[in-house]
Formats: C-alpha cells, sequence, structure tokens
C-alpha cells in the first residue's frame, strides 16, 4: 500500500512525465499526455481570401466539429457575453473577469497588488489605505496567492453585489464591490500566517468562511515543531459580513480552532444544510516534515494515512458559544476554543477517503462531494445521515476530544470516476462534473436521491471529456449556488505544454470551455481554449451577466470611492484652488476633456503636499489618468471620482504630470507642471 501511495504521489507531483516515471503497480494509463511532434494538433490554418462558410473551413482546416464550436463560442462585435466567469488569479494576485462563451478576458481587477491601470497603489489614497489594511503589522503585503473566489449570494443565488477573495499566501481576505469593481477592503487574519485561501459563503453572505491550511501556533508566535501535537493549530476563521457596509466587520468576526490537520477546502451548507460548514483535511498523520535524513518528508508523511476528517461544523450553535461568550483572544480577534467546540457540538469529523480535497454541496443541500486525490472515487456523504449520526450519540472521540462519525453512517455512495478526483459542481439537470487531475479529464455523474426522476441510474459515472492538461478545479454556470445553470463548463488546467504558441518555458495557464448542451448526455466537447497570461488560477465562479449591475459612472461627481458617497470637500468645475498653511499644500484640482485645472503647481522643496483631484466628467467611459513622474504617482479617474494623493515634495525639479488615457484628440496636451523649487520650504 505503501509503494503505492508513493507512486501515486510521483504521478501527482510529475502529472505528465511518462518515460522517466517508473509505473509500480498503479494505473496511470489516463495520464495526459501531450501531443508528439508528429501529431501535433495542425497549424490554425493559413489567412485565406475564402468568403463561404464552407470554403473557408476547407482553407482553414476546420472538422465540422470545430465549425460548430466557433459558432457557438463566437461573439460579434459589441454583443455581450451570456455570463461572466470572476477567476482566481492565483500568485498573480488579482482576480480576473472573463466573458463566457467568448472567453474575452474583460478586465483584471486590481486586488492584492499594485496594478498601474487601475491606479492601484501609485498613491491614490483609498487605493493605499486598502492595499494597508491587509499588511501584517509593519511587513506590507503586494502580493497574494488568491485561490477562491466567493461571490455574495441572497437565499442561496449569486445577487452580483459582491466578490470576496481569499490569499493563501498570508491569510487574507479581499473584498470588491461590483458596482464599480473594486477592491475596497482586505483584512488580515490576526491569528494564522497561512490559510488554503478557501473562501465560502454561507446562503445570505451573512459568514464569509476561511479555511485554514498548515498548522502553526495561532497568534503567529514561535513553537519547535516537536510540539506540533500540544501547540500547533489549525482554524476555520467566520468573518462577519456588513452588507450595507460593504466591510467585513473584524469585531463580530470569530476562529474556530481546530486540531493541527491541514484544513482545506470548505462549503457552506444550503437549503436544508443551512447553518452548517464541511471543510475537507489532509495530515490527521500529523506529519512534521523531514528534518533528517532519516525523516520522512511531508509528500509521503501526510499521505500514509487511508481516511483523513471530513470537518462537520456547527456554525449555528458556534455562533450561539461566540455569543455566550465562550471564546478566547488571540491577538483581539475572537477564538472559539477548540476543546468547547469539541464538548458542546459545534465541530464533528468524518473520515473521508485518500488524500481528500474539495467539499461540495449539491444544489439542494442534502449531500457533501469530497475528491480523493489518490483515490478513484468521488465520495458522497449524506448531511440527513449525518444528523441522524450526531442525534444517535455514542460517538468516539478523535485524540482531541472531536467527535467521530463513522464512516458508513454518514456515507451515501462512492462514485467511481477515475484517477484523482478533485472538485465538484453540478448543473440544473442532475449531473455532478468532477475534475479528475490524474486523469486530465472532467468526469460527468448522475446524483442520485431526488436529482434522479429521469430513470437514469444514480451515483453513476456518465462521461468524460479528456482537457489539457490536469485540471485543477472546474466551473459551470452558477454550478455552486441552489439553482445552477449548466451550459457551460470551464476547466482550469494546471499545464498546457503544447496548446499554444512557445512563448519561453513559463507557459500559459489554459482555461478550456466545455459544451454541456449537447443532445447526447455522453458528450461535452471543448469548444475554446483560453491562455490566460497570469497565474495561477484556482477555482471560479460563473455568474449570469445581467445579474451584475455595474455603474457606468459614479453617481455623483466627486464621488469619493472608498465611502462610496460624495465627499463634501471635493474639488468642483469652480472651485479649484490652492491652499497654502506653513509648508502644508493643499490643491483642488479638476481634470475634465482636456485639461486640468490648475495646470501649473508650484511648491517648494520640503512641503507636505495634498492633492485632490476630480474628473468632472459624466461621460460613459470618459476616464483620466494623473501620473507625476519619478514621485511614483499615478492615478486613474473614472467619471465622477475624486481621489486625493498625499506626498512630500522632497525632489527638487520640473515635473510634467499628464493624463494618462487617450481622452481626446487633445490628450497629449492634458497636462500641467509641477515644479519644485530649490527654495526650502517655510516650517
Ligand atoms: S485548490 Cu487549487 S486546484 Cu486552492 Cu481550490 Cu484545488
Ligand atoms: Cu484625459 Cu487624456
Amino acid at each position: 500500500m505503501k509503494r503505492q501511495i508513493i507512486m501515486l504521489g510521483i504521478a501527482l507531483a510529475m502529472p505528465i512525465t511518462t518515460s522517466a516515471c517508473s509505473r509500480g503497480d498503479v494505473d496511470t494509463s489516463g495520464e495526459a499526455k501531450p501531443a508528439q511532434e508528429d501529431q501535433a494538433a495542425p497549424s490554425g490554418g493559413e489567412a485565406t481570401s475564402a468568403q463561404s462558410p464552407d470554403e473557408i473551413a476547407k482553407a482553414r482546416n476546420l472538422s465540422p466539429a470545430d465549425v460548430s464550436a466557433a459558432l457557438k463560442t463566437y461573439m460579434p462585435s459589441g454583443r455581450h457575453d451570456e455570463y461572466v466567469q470572476f477567476a482566481s488569479s492565483g500568485h498573480g494576485g488579482q482576480v480576473l473577469a472573463i466573458g463566457l462563451p467568448s472567453m474575452r478576458l474583460l478586465k483584471m481587477i486590481a486586488t492584492f497588488s499594485p496594478e498601474p491601470w487601475q491606479g492601484y497603489g501609485y498613491g491614490a489614497k483609498s487605493t493605499m489605505d486598502t492595499l494597508n489594511g491587509g499588511n501584517a503589522g509593519d511587513k506590507e503585503l503586494r502580493w497574494a496567492d488568491d485561490h477562491h473566489p466567493a461571490l455574495s449570494e441572497t437565499a442561496g443565488d449569486y445577487d452580483g453585489q459582491f466578490l470576496f477573495i481569499g490569499d493563501k499566501a498570508n491569510a487574507r481576505v479581499a473584498v470588491i464591490d461590483l458596482r464599480d469593481f473594486e477592491t475596497k477592503q482586505i483584512v488580515k487574519n490576526p491569528i494564522s500566517n497561512i490559510d488554503h485561501g478557501g473562501m465560502f459563503v454561507t446562503p445570505d453572505t451573512e459568514w464569509v468562511v476561511e479555511g485554514g491550511q498548515y498548522a502553526m501556533p495561532l497568534g503567529g508566535g514561535y513553537a519547535p515543531m516537536e510540539d506540533y501535537k500540544e501547540k500547533y493549530r489549525g482554524h476555520i476563521t467566520f468573518w462577519k459580513f456588513d452588507r450595507a457596509a460593504g466591510r467585513i466587520d473584524m469585531a463580530k468576526s470569530f476562529a474556530m480552532e481546530v486540531p493541527p490537520y491541514w484544513q482545506d477546502l470548505c462549503d457552506s451548507g444550503k437549503k436544508g444544510s443551512t447553518g452548517w460548514v464541511f471543510c475537507n483535511s489532509i495530515n490527521t498523520e500529523l506529519a512534521t516534515g523531514k528534518a533528517d535524513k532519516d525523516g520522512v518528508n511531508f509528500e509521503s508523511g501526510v499521505s500514509q494515512n487511508d481516511m483523513d476528517f471530513l470537518h462537520v461544523v456547527n456554525l449555528k450553535k458556534a455562533e450561539e458559544l461566540v455569543a455566550a461568550g465562550k471564546t478566547t483572544e488571540i491577538n483581539g480577534f475572537n477564538v472559539l476554543p477548540l476543546d468547547t467546540a469539541a464538548a458542546e457540538g459545534a465541530l464533528y469529523f468524518i473520515p473521508e477517503p485518500k488524500s481528500p480535497h474539495g467539499a461540495d454541496v449539491t444544489p439542494g443541500g442534502e449531500y457533501i462531494v469530497v475528491g480523493g486525490k489518490l483515490d478513484q472515487n468521488a465520495t458522497v456523504y449524506s448531511f440527513q445521515k449525518i444528523q441522524d449520526a450526531i442525534a444517535a450519540g455514542g460517538l468516539d472521540k478523535d485524540d482531541y476530544g472531536v467527535p467521530i462519525i463513522p464512516f458508513d453512517k454518514a456515507m451515501e455512495a462512492q462514485v467511481q470516476l477515475g484517477l484523482g478526483p478533485l472538485h465538484t459542481q453540478f448543473d440544473d439537470k442532475g449531473f455532478a462534473y468532477t475534475s479528475l487531475f490524474l486523469d486530465s479529464a472532467v468526469a460527468k455523474w448522475s446524483l442520485g436521491g431526488d436529482y434522479r426522476k429521469d430513470g437514469l441510474e444514480p451515483w453513476k459515472l456518465v462521461t468524460k471529456t479528456p482537457v489539457q492538461y490536469n485540471i485543477g478545479h472546474l466551473a459551470t454556470a452558477e454550478g455552486d449556488t441552489v439553482s445552477p445553470d449548466g451550459h457551460y463548463l470551464v476547466a482550469m488546467n494546471k499545464w498546457a505544454i503544447d496548446r499554444f504558441q512557445n512563448v519561453g518555458p513559463l507557459v500559459p495557464q489554459n482555461f478550456q470551455l466545455l459544451d454541456l448542451d449537447q443532445p447526447e448526455p455522453d458528450k461535452m466537447p471543448v469548444i475554446y481554449d483560453a491562455p490566460i497570461g497570469v497565474g495561477e488560477p484556482h477555482y471560479a465562479q460563473i455568474i449570469k451577466a445581467d445579474k451584475l449591475k455595474g455603474w457606468e459612472k459614479y453617481p455623483e461627481i466627486g464621488w469619493d470611492t472608498d465611502k462610496m458617497a460624495k465627499d463634501p470637500d471635493a474639488p468642483l468645475t469652480g472651485t479649484e484652488r490652492v491652499e497654502r498653511d506653513g509648508n502644508k499644500v493643499t490643491i483642488y484640482m479638476t481634470a475634465i476633456r482636456s485639461h486640468f485645472t490648475p495646470e501649473r503647481i508650484e511648491v517648494n522643496v520640503g512641503d507636505e503636499v495634498t492633492l485632490k483631484i476630480t474628473n468632472v466628467e459624466q461621460t460613459y467611459d470618459a476616464t483620466h489618468g494623473f501620473a507625476v513622474p519619478i514621485y511614483n504617482l499615478n492615478l486613474s479617474l473614472e467619471p465622477g471620482e475624486t481621489q486625493t494623493v498625499e506626498f512630500t515634495a522632497d525632489r527638487a525639479g520640473v515635473y510634467p504630470f499628464y493624463c494618462t488615457e487617450f481622452c481626446s484628440a487633445l490628450h497629449l496636451e492634458m497636462v500641467g507642471y509641477l515644479l519644485v523649487k530649490d527654495t526650502p520650504a517655510a516650517q
């Protein structure tokens, strides 16, 4: 058994290698292989002057399937996509908004990292405040590994108002307001240095759930790894979301202390299971890594046990315990202690097989599907059976006192899908779709229970589509809500190898669009390959585009994008001026096509300058930039927006500032001069 684990471990780490990897006793026949040189995909075809569809298809070497794929995804100029996919960009630290089915990149929303086009992190006060809100004390964090976006929900359906995204690298959460698609808040988890970036909301978005990952002493202090079992801990953090304020409320949030297993991915209960949260975990072995030549490395140490624990959290109960004051404080943050959670029925475990990954609740909330990276099955748990087992009582406990629900008391079905099942999404016809990492495929399978009114055999594999290559997450349209749409599935593949023109050894990610609207249920062809030049994306959610109600311009001129209200001190047309108080200079400036007012600013070296600037335009898309060379200042001002920058004029010289958006025929003339005189500032 051990040998198998190690072999699969190799397969997992080296998903594509075939010759270098001895096969042992493991079936790796499903391994993805890139097309060989002699069987490489045909080129896209030559440019052709042919005009009829048949002639074009012939000239470009397109099969009938290629032509239908093109017709299903092509979006004529000016026509809008039906869906928008919000995808993480992984350690790119931003969020991608992609139109479906065209797969056109609409925006990369600046989130955890500075982004010049959006004027994010280059002096604009609201953006600096947002980024600095995510600092860890004096450590300025300017990148993230964002994994899981989570759209806000009302009654379990996406409502198009907010988007949350978790940063695995630094245990942070960002809040994006979908009125202007701007990041409004970043919160740093005060008790942990790292998490999984897993982010899931409860059905009415009262809570944003952050799953932990690698255990550490909570609070961030030091403890030797020899004390792992006693001093290291995991956490699941529940961030309270204040929808009216559009912000996470740190004071009302709390974490649940859990054993130092590595919590992984969570999902919230829905409908009947609302109020419960499910998180898979790995490393119930309590592996601590290879410290010397005789040690066991994490890769095999974490893969010893046949079962890890699905964490089952009674969130309603946890809320009661927190309200009753049964918490401790770590770094000023409410923490529900493990022994309290375990003793009071807020936390249960259920064994889950073989290197589990993913926990996905079915649309009706009846079942929880867990993948197993080293398993061939998706394991399905029944929420009702879990409740029955809890009610029956008499449960054994793990070493930390957490009651364990026996596997066979909670399990509803195991569905054999193939190698390396990870994540599962759903459609509107009672089917589930699971990514198979080792198989490089998407598996479609039938749910059971009330989902099966069509006479199809329940809990059965229906079909598989190979993807290129080694898929991580997948997303179907609204596929993790109470009412999935079906239609489209995006496979978010970890490797692309030969699928695109070579751009050097760092290869684009490959998002593949699969068509779920085929007449035969056993067909779901790939109809588009979209190279993603930023990485590495993990999860994505796909929302019906008409649920998004983004603004075309800010509602009033002089808009403060942080407070989402008019700034009473905003410069407006006619109120532009320069005020001086000793060495403090305040400039009230406006921008309109094609000039700034004032356009000549004189200060003394050493002056402390506050510059407030309003784009007084009310025309859709009439954005102006404001860039000051050398001072590292760069703003983007959408119509109506007011921004503030503060800087010390510490270098004398002449600094022409200019508009960075080609806003009009006289855009080049949209310029001004910042003159920093070498006369020392008044004190
Ligand atoms: S995880 Cu990346 S493939 Cu963070 Cu959702 Cu599974
Ligand atoms: Cu404003 Cu160019």
